[in-house]
């Protein structure tokens, strides 16, 4: 399989199945939108302890018709944008849950290696499998052949310091001023 650049952008039919699966996960009521209560749950089960306001304000990163939920719409554009992200200067708190919840095909709130195996050869293709799956691995500090959420984030965190200081010593640093999006 070529592996094309444009496509990688794009999310395919599969992957926004899977989106879909995620979703669908998170809206534990089945109302077609994502509560503060719903994504309080879905946080509790990957054992993160979100700051007073932090749920409410992921929810309004992305929350454009401001009814104090997530559709569908929203949920999905909010993925859109974050992988066409090449700047990182989307907010990427809630996307970074969908990720992780993407990639943990079975819902175990750990990725292992049978979770994550089929997206990464989607996203990379097959001669890259093995360096791509050894990166993503890197992230299990507890050596413990899964990937739990609070492992997910701080390699997340790294990649996005990592891709600031790439960025700074090409000289390409962001114009003054730049701020990650936020509504005002
Ligand atoms: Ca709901
Ligand atoms: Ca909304
Ligand atoms: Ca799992």
């Amino acid at each position: 399989m070529v592996k094309d650049d444009r496509m990688t952008a794009m999310a395919t039919q599969q992957e926004l199945e899977n989106l879909r699966r995620v979703f669908v996960t998170m809206d534990a009521n089945s109302d077609g939108r994502i509560s503060e209560r719903e994504l309080a749950l879905v946080l509790a089960n990957l054992e993160y302890k979100p700051r007073r306001g932090e749920i409410a304000d992921m929810i309004w990163e992305v929350d454009e018709d401001c009814d104090g939920h997530v559709s569908w719409a929203e949920f999905e554009l909010m993925y859109m944008r974050c992988k066409a992200d090449q700047a990182g200067l989307e907010p990427r708190k809630l996307f970074n849950v969908v990720e992780f919840m993407m990639y943990d095909k079975d819902g175990s709130a750990k990725v292992s290696f049978e979770d994550c195996m089929e997206i990464l050869y989607r996203r990379h293709g097959k001669e890259a499998l093995e360096e791509r799956t050894n990166a993503f691995f890197s992230a299990d500090l507890a050596r413990d052949n899964e990937v739990s959420f609070a492992e997910f984030q701080e390699q997340m965190f790294t990649m996005a310091l990592n891709r600031l200081n790439a960025r700074q010593s090409s000289g390409k640093t962001p114009r003054a001023g730049a701020q990650p999006r936020r509504r005002a």
